[in-house]
């Protein structure tokens, strides 16, 4: 499942290019039983089965031999922080990552004891395992070193970057099934055409996520726009009064 995916786009260009570098391990090759088990049924009794500690601290410490001491030891599960494109940034940061994850009912918790360093969620819903939120992870941060994405602008410009929704976009036809694009876009004013998408962008965020405006950075006239939105929103809330 993960070489699968590092297989593809962006990723695998960088992988190829030795910008970013990704080994995924298996578990079964660190266990030492004739049925190279990860899991084990529940001490205390109870349904399902969970991820036993040695394949994983061995297979950690064959890492630590390979490529040195991880500057992070990442465990995904459902009991984690919030995985948030600030913690993509400060994860694009460290050189060396280790992201731990299985497909378990639950995971002896010696490993999040002594093992990991830290533990992620990917949000409020219910996964078969980690492998998917591994990805997730090693796209959001590999993005953010420089040179995986080719162009540099559009990394600081996305909007969770800035803290921002994006603005709207459009590409030809200038008219499609009688719906026009915005004449501002076609006029070739490039300051309208700037003013316009801050505006957009930002009467986006006030109306579908007001709560990213508490960590947006805005210049000034964004702040600006983002006064008369709020004014004009009073005018709505209240009537013509
Ligand atoms: C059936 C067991 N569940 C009881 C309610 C707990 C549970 C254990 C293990 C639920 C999911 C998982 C597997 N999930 C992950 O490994 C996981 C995850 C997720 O499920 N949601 C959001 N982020 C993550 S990161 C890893």
């Amino acid at each position: 499942m993960i070489e699968a995916a590092l297989a593809e786009g962006i990723l695998a260009r960088a992988i190829q290019r030795e910008v970013l570098s990704v080994h995924a391990r298996d578990l079964r090759e660190f266990t030492e039983d004739r049925h190279r088990s990860v899991d084990d049924v529940p001490y205390g009794g109870g349904p399902g089965m969970v991820l036993k500690p040695e394949p994983l601290f061995r297979a950690v410490d064959a890492i630590r031999e390979d490529t040195g001491e991880p500057e992070a030891i990442v465990l995904l599960s459902p009991h984690g922080r919030r995985f948030s494109q600030a913690e993509a940034a400060r994860l694009s940061g460290l050189s060396h990552v280790v992201i731990l994850c299985g497909r378990y009912e639950g995971i002896d918790d010696r490993v999040r004891m002594n093992l990991a360093t830290e533990e992620l969620s990917m949000g409020d819903y219910v996964l078969s395992g980690g492998e998917l939120p591994a990805l997730v992870i090693v796209d959001a941060v590999a993005r953010l070193i420089p040179g995986v994405v080719g162009d540099e602008d559009s990394v600081a410009g996305d909007s969770f970057a800035r803290g921002l929704l994006d603005y709207p976009h459009y590409t030809r036809p200038a008219e499609f099934r009688d719906w026009k694009v915005p004449d501002v876009l076609v006029s070739g004013h490039h300051g309208e055409i700037r003013k316009w998408r801050k505006r957009q962008a930002i009467e986006l965020t006030l109306m579908r996520r007001p709560d990213l405006l508490a960590g947006a950075e805005l210049d000034v006239e964004e702040q600006e726009i983002l006064r008369e939105l709020i004014e004009a929103k009073k005018g709505v809330a209240h009537g013509s009064d």
